[in-house]
């Protein structure tokens, strides 16, 4: 793809000014990464034993951008996005049980079992979906952002989506109305450079981060895979967009490890084995981040060991209470097929209002 962009001022920053970090949260970047890949591995395996059916596209690859864009956000912030959903759940700080139950479709899980993994929601923690068509999330990110303006608040919402999306037309639609309206939401394209099997310079001619122009929202890219330059970079957009700039639009460049969803192959006609190969071996978020700890004398192999177990022991347990939950009762396939509407006879979205649970 040609490099036609110069690079944001942020971005500058961003790769500069590294040491902003204090060990302690370095070494929490790592383990919240670890965890999110220990999570996804154990779905993995419980996809291949049938514990899980359904779609399952996991986001191992890709988890730099998952914390280095969240991880800024304030607690009461909103954060949407597509089918490719456990770990940006899990980095909006749902629980580990809820989201593992939820791919188990058990009762305990998030959306009680109902959603499967395409469709993680808490909108006590601000997560509002786990959206499964493509770009479909655009349109309500913006209606987010027009509920927080409504309501003069100063919250944000970020609105995750994969290259693919940008090639809709609802994109352009809520883009266009979010510039308008200047309404607070960070659109993050992850950039993982494919579809399912189409890579995306084969459909656009444009690189991603020039498809927001002539929208009237600024575009920054950003590499996905150094979790420290996206972090640095989103607080800078964030700030940006709370002080009442208006929407800004991220290209997160970033590489899916694995299938597009779980009955995919890794590689196949659209990209090649070598490829993938040598993208897990020079770009992995996690190896990046680690290497660094490693030069810096902040972690050692034996650090590194003990805190993979208790990550590993963590994932193990929120699976065990997944398979131990029971699956949702034959009645509720009745309930929450519509939504409840309150005694003002309006929708809320994030659910405030509702009795129904
Ligand atoms: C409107 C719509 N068209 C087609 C699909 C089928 N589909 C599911 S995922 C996908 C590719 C999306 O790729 P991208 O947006 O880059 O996200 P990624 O899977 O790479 O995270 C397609 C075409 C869909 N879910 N919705
Ligand atoms: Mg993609």
């Amino acid at each position: 793809m040609p490099e036609t962009e110069t690079m944001s001022p942020e971005e500058e920053v961003a790769e500069a000014d590294l040491d902003r970090f204090d060990k302690d949260q370095l070494l929490g970047f790592l383990r919240e990464m670890l965890l999110y890949r220990r999570f996804e591995e154990k779905a993995e395996e419980a996809y291949a034993i049938g514990k899980i059916g359904g779609f399952c596209h996991l986001h191992i690859g890709q988890e730099a951008v998952a914390l280095g864009i969240i991880g800024p956000l304030r607690e009461d912030d909103y954060v949407i996005t597509a089918y490719r959903d456990h770990t940006q759940a899990l980095a909006k700080g749902v629980d580990a049980v809820g989201v593992m139950a939820e791919l188990y479709g058990k009762d305990t899980g998030t959306s009680r079992g109902k959603g499967g993994s395409m469709h993680i929601f808490d909108a006590e923690k601000g997560f509002m979906g786990g959206h499964g068509i493509v770009g479909g999330q655009v349109p309500l990110a913006a209606g987010i952002g027009f509920a927080i303006r409504y309501r003069e608040e100063d919250r944000v919402c970020v609105c995750f989506m994969g290259d693919a999306a940008v090639n809709q037309g609802a994109f352009h639609e809520a883009l266009n109305m979010a510039a308008v309206w200047k309404l607070p939401v960070l659109f993050v394209v992850e950039n993982n450079e494919y579809g399912m099997g189409t890579a995306f310079s084969r459909v656009s001619a444009l690189p991603v981060v020039e498809r927001a122009q002539g929208l009237g929202v600024p575009a920054h890219h950003v590499d996905g895979q150094d979790l420290l330059a996206t972090w640095t970079l989103t607080e800078s957009l964030v700030e940006k967009i709370r002080n009442g700039e208006g929407p800004q639009y991220l290209d997160a460049r970033t590489y899916r490890f694995k299938g597009h969803s779980m009955s995919d192959p890794v590689s196949g006609t659209y990209r090649s084995k070598e490829e993938v190969e040598s993208k897990v071996r020079e770009r992995d978020p996690i190896t990046i981040l680690r290497n660094r700890l490693f030069e810096e004398g902040m972690l050692d192999e034996e650090g590194l060991k003990a805190m993979d177990t208790e990550v590993r022991k963590e994932v193990d347990e929120a699976a065990q209470a997944a398979d131990d939950a029971p699956f949702p009762a034959d009645e509720e396939l009745y309930t929450h097929v519509y939504s409840e509407i309150n005694e003002h006879g309006r929708l809320f979205f994030d659910g405030r209002d509702r009795e129904d649970d």
